[in-house]
């Protein structure tokens, strides 16, 4: 995966204009809809039991998010994924605050367990937790030790059999044998609520278009922080605000000169 190949794919997301079904959290709703319009993806939420199935099976992509999750929708989740399963349809999954709670962690290994997941993305701590292993909450550093965030990455691609994103300074996507790490991205992201789960519903839309799936988070990985680096060009002297709104705008404009220009895609050991 280069720069090219990556704004192929976001090529592809903005010609197929993929549906990417979402159930997430209610703090990152309207800002998840918003993004995956900028972006070119026709977003979706839909939550009822009644739905959720017939829904799965129409989208190009599934999205799980339990950052406010309660059992009805965790229901509504493994039901939405296994009709996904049977579809062919690509389910990505972000386990908001795995290891916060004893609740969201054994949700999180139940999701995983359920559904056959072909990406989970999230925070160095979450990904700890859902595989069970211990990670300290280092506040910073724990994007900062790229090191050992990719030995976490693989073990959990490798024992979940499927493609992990672990974000933060730089993000690293890997199935296990192959890796990448992206150094694009702005601190701003961090001060904006659910740049993360927004990113995780991107890998969803490229993911609806690129089956390779480590190569299609690569490549959302790719535009969504050189976006974020415009952003920051254009709005950052004035705080998170206006970065958000400039951040959505970004994601519209974000495109093959950018990416050939900003791009920081290194491949991994
Ligand atoms: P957390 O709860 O730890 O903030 P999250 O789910 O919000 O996690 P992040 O890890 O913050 O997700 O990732 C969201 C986006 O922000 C990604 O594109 C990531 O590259 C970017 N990002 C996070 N921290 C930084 C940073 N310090 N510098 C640059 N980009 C960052
Ligand atoms: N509380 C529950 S979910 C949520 C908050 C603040 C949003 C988290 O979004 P992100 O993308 O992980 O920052
Ligand atoms: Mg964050
Ligand atoms: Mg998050």
């Amino acid at each position: 995966m280069n720069n090219k190949e990556a704004a192929n794919v976001l090529q592809m997301v903005r010609k197929a204009s993929p549906l990417v079904h979402n159930i997430t959290n209610v703090v990152v709703t309207n800002f998840t809809a918003n993004g995956l319009l900028a972006l070119g993806a026709s977003p979706v939420m839909a939550y009822a039991q009644e739905e959720v199935a017939d829904m799965a099976k129409i989208a190009g992509a599934l999205v799980l998010n339990i950052g406010t999750l309660n059992q009805t929708e965790v229901e509504a989740m493994v039901i939405a994924g296994k009709a996904a399963n049977e579809a062919g349809v690509p389910v990505i999954f972000d386990p908001v605050g795995a290891g916060a709670t004893l609740y969201r962690t054994e949700t999180a290994r139940n999701i995983v367990r359920d559904v056959a997941v072909s990406a989970v993305r999230g925070n160095a701590a979450e990904i700890a937790n859902v595989i069970g292993e211990t990670w300290e909450i280092k506040g910073v550093d724990a994007g900062e030790g790229s090191g050992d965030v990719v030995a976490l990455a693989k073990k959990a691609a490798k024992q979940l059999k499927t493609v992990v994103v672990i974000t933060g300074k730089d993000d690293v996507a890997t199935d296990g044998e192959t890796t990448y790490i992206i150094h694009n991205g702005h601190p701003l992201l961090t001060k904006v609520t659910g740049t993360g789960c927004l990113l995780t519903s991107v890998i969803g839309a490229f993911a609806a278009v690129e089956r390779d799936v480590l190569k299609a988070a690569a490549a959302a990985l790719v535009s969504y922080g050189v976006a974020a680096e415009i952003a920051a060009e254009i709005a950052g002297e004035q705080g998170p605000g206006s970065f958000q709104i400039a951040f959505l705008d970004a994601l519209s404009r974000v495109g093959a000169e950018e990416i050939s220009q900003y791009g920081r895609i290194e491949q991994g050991e």
